[in-house]
C-alpha cells in the first residue's frame, strides 16, 4: 500500500489532512493531547478497515481510533482489538475498525493516545484501505509425541483478518513419507479446529520438522501460509494466550504395548445422515478380549457416541446427533480417545486381577457433517 507521513498540523477536525485511500499513514502522537485527524471520501456502501499498528511495532502509543462524519459525529470508535497472532504482548492496546460507509461523502479518521501521553516515541502506522482479507494459522502445541503408526490430536487456531470468512484446506508439506493429517477441512467461519497427525510405523532417531500449510481462495486467488507453531499460555488474567515456537516437531516414539494402531474405515468426511452413523475402526487384535470405552475430546454440543463394540480386529460404535442443537450444515472433526478396562498387576489369592482404565491412543480426527 502507497505510504503517507503526516504533517503534524493535523490536530482538529478543521484541520484534518486529505489522504487518498489506501494508504499507510506513518506518524505519531508526539505529545500529551495530541490528536491527529484526517479526512478521505467515500462513496456509499463500501467497506473500511481502519488498522492502527503501535504496540505491535513497539510503540508505547494505546491508541484510540473514531470515525466520523465531516461535523465531527463520532459513528464508530475502537480502543483495543484482540489479536491473537501477537505473542508475547499483553496488553493489546492497537485499534481496529471495519466500517461500512452509509452514505457518499467525506469521513474522518482521528487517532490519539487513549490514556493521554505522548512524545516522538508514541509513533503508528494507520491503514486505511478496502479490507484485505487473510489468515493466519497458528498451531498449538508446537511439540506432538506420537508412538509409530498411532494417532496424536492437537489444535490450529484460525486469525481471520478483515471479514475473511471462507474455508481453509490444511496438509502436510514437504513431509516424510507415512505422516497423514487427518481433519485438515477448515468450516467457514470456525476459529479454531481440532485434528490429528498419524506418525509412520517406523520410528525416526531424532525429532521431524512438522511442517503444515492452509490454502484459502479469496477473491479468486489461491492464498497459501504456513501454520506457525505456538504455545497457549494462560494469563495471570484474561484468555489464553498463543506465545510463537522457535521450532514445531513431532517425536515418533517406539509404540508400548499399550499403543495400538488404528484407522477409520469409513469413508470420509462422514455423513450423519438421520441423526446417526456407524463408524467402522480397524484395531489390533490385542484389543479383542477387553471392554472398550471411548472419550470425545471437546466434544461438539449435541454429538455423543453410543454402542461401542469390538470383535476381532474391528471397533465399531455410533456417532449420535442431537437435532436439537445439531442444526444443517454443521461440519467438524470429532477426536476420539480409546480406552480399556484392562487388567493389571500380579492376580490375588483368587487369581483374579484388578482392572484399570487405560488409555490405548487417539482414534485419527473424524471429520462429519449433518
Ligand atoms: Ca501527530
Ligand atoms: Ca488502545
Amino acid at each position: 500500500l502507497p505510504e503517507y507521513t503526516e504533517s503534524r498540523s493535523n490536530n482538529s477536525i478543521d484541520n484534518a489532512e486529505r489522504i487518498t485511500i489506501p494508504v499507510i499513514i506513518n506518524g505519531a502522537i508526539e505529545k500529551p493531547g495530541d490528536v491527529d485527524t484526517f479526512k478521505f471520501d467515500c462513496v456509499a456502501g463500501s467497506e473500511i478497515v481502519a488498522e492502527v499498528y503501535g504496540r505491535r511495532i513497539d510503540s508505547p502509543i494505546d491508541s484510540l481510533l473514531r470515525i466520523m462524519d465531516r461535523n465531527g459525529k463520532v459513528l464508530v470508535w475502537n480502543d483495543d482489538s484482540d489479536d491473537k497472532a501477537s505473542g508475547l504482548i499483553t496488553h493489546q492496546a492497537d485499534s481496529y475498525i471495519y466500517f461500512k460507509v452509509p452514505e457518499d461523502g467525506t469521513y474522518l479518521v482521528q487517532i490519539s493516545d487513549a490514556q493521554g501521553y505522548g512524545g516522538d516515541e508514541y509513533a503508528y502506522r494507520l491503514r486505511i484501505s478496502y479490507p484485505l482479507p487473510d489468515f493466519t494459522l497458528i498451531a498449538t502445541p508446537s511439540a506432538l509425541n506420537i508412538p509409530a503408526g498411532c494417532s496424536i490430536p492437537f489444535d490450529i487456531h484460525i486469525i481471520r483478518r478483515d471479514g475473511f470468512n471462507g474455508t481453509i484446506e490444511l496438509y502436510l508439506k514437504d513431509m516424510p513419507e507415512g505422516f497423514s493429517l487427518s481433519g485438515g477441512y477448515v468450516p467457514q467461519g470456525k476459529n479454531i479446529i481440532h485434528l490429528t497427525l498419524t506418525a509412520p510405523i517406523q520410528t525416526f532417531d531424532s525429532p521431524v520438522a512438522l511442517n503444515i500449510e492452509g490454502k484459502a481462495e479469496i477473491n479468486g486467488k489461491t492464498i497459501v501460509h504456513p501454520v506457525i507453531p505456538a504455545e497457549n499460555m494462560i494469563q495471570a488474567f484474561g484468555p489464553t494466550h498463543l506465545v510463537p515456537s522457535e521450532s514445531f516437531l513431532a517425536m515418533v516414539l517406539k509404540p508400548g504395548f499399550r499403543n495400538i494402531p488404528m484407522s477409520i474405515l469409513n469413508n470420509l468426511p462422514l455423513k450423519i445422515s438421520g441423526g446417526t452413523a456407524e463408524v467402522q475402526v480397524k484395531v489390533s487384535p490385542r484389543m479383542a478380549f477387553e471392554e472398550v470405552m471411548l472419550e470425545l475430546k471437546q466434544p461438539p454440543d449435541g454429538i455423543s457416541l453410543e454402542d461401542v463394540a469390538i470383535k476381532n480386529n474391528l471397533l465399531t460404535f455410533r456417532i449420535k446427533a442431537d437435532n436439537t442443537k445439531i442444526k444443517d450444515g454443521f461440519t467438524d472433526n470429532l477426536i476420539v480417545e480409546v480406552f480399556t478396562n484392562s487388567p493389571v498387576g500380579p492376580k490375588d489369592e483368587k487369581g483374579n486381577r484388578t482392572k484399570q482404565k487405560i488409555s490405548r491412543g487417539f482414534l485419527p480426527a473424524i471429520p462429519v457433517i449433518y
